[in-house]
């Protein structure tokens, strides 16, 4: 019989979190869902519950505050642990300026969420894992971890720290029975334009127009593909984009 896996996901209120939960929970593993919004959160666990019937966890807190990630992980009852795997998802862009015009603000968060939050979640939960023998890291990273795009300069910084400290993580948890996977997605459509641009719905559109993007539901499968792979097999690096876009500069796009 298949293993049930205890899986956990931050950022699983929308976007890519949230289809991975799905296809997590569609295989009959167990879940341990993050996020800030607390409804959100709790309507995406309960949906997932009954369409699957599988056990779903919530821990609603803010990935940037230190202290709330470890009583978050703390208050994880015995029969949700161990943790075998680790989805590090939650992230976002903030704004898209030239640096010299950039808020300090929207840098903040992103370098919190994108370079600290993940830095906290895995310094509380990698040690559990190595105890464990065994486990799974998956960090979301993203085509703007490989090349630097105008405008780009801190989302692409955090990114790039996530494409750095993925494979620092995987040399320094070398032996251990961890694993330490990047996924590097391209654009896909969620709210991470929406969010980009602080609400504007017309420039979120318009990143997605006239091509076909990915959705968070291609990078679920990735995420899951990657988990299902023999114990001696991991992979290590995964850029993804969808057959319009070649990278960072390139999308093939038919407009009017
Ligand atoms: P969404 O905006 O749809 O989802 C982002 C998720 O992150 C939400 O669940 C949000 O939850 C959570 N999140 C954001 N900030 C925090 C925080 N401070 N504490 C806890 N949770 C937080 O975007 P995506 O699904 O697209 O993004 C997921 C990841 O994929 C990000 O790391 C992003 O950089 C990366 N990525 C996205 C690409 C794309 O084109 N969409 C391409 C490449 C990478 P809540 O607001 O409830 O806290
Ligand atoms: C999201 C993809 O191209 O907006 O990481 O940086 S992009």
């Amino acid at each position: 019989m298949k293993k049930v896996k205890n899986v956990l996901i931050t950022g699983a209120t929308a976007g890519i979190g949230q289809a991975t939960a799905e296809l997590f929970a569609s295989h009959g593993h167990a879940l341990i869902l993050t996020g800030r919004r607390a409804e959100r959160l709790e309507e995406t666990a309960k949906k997932i519950s009954e369409e699957y019937g599988t056990l779903v966890l919530t821990l609603n807190f803010d990935i940037r505050d230190l202290e709330a990630c470890k009583a978050a992980i703390d208050s994880i009852p015995d029969t949700s642990l161990p943790i075998d795997i680790l989805v590090n998802n939650a992230g976002l862009a903030a704004g898209k300026d030239p640096l010299q015009k950039g808020s300090i603000d929207d840098w903040e968060r992103m370098i919190d969420t994108n370079i600290k939050g993940l830095l906290y979640m895995t310094r509380i939960i990698a040690p559990q894992m190595v105890e464990a023998g065994a486990g799974h890291i998956i960090n979301i990273g993203s085509t703007a971890g490989k090349e630097v795009y105008a405008s780009g300069n801190v989302y692409c910084a955090t990114k790039h720290a996530v494409d750095a400290l993925t494979k620092g993580l995987r040399i320094d948890l070398l032996g251990t029975g961890v694993k330490v996977t990047q996924i590097a997605p391209g654009a896909a459509e969620t709210e991470f334009s929406l969010v980009r641009y602080h609400g504007d719905e017309k420039k979120a559109e318009q990143v997605y127009e006239g091509y076909t993007p990915m959705r968070g539901e291609d990078i679920a499968q990735l995420i899951h593909m990657v988990t299902e792979l023999p114990t001696h097999l991991c992979v290590n690096d995964l850029v993804v984009t969808s057959i319009d876009q070649a990278n960072s500069f390139y999308i093939s796009r038919e407009l009017d």
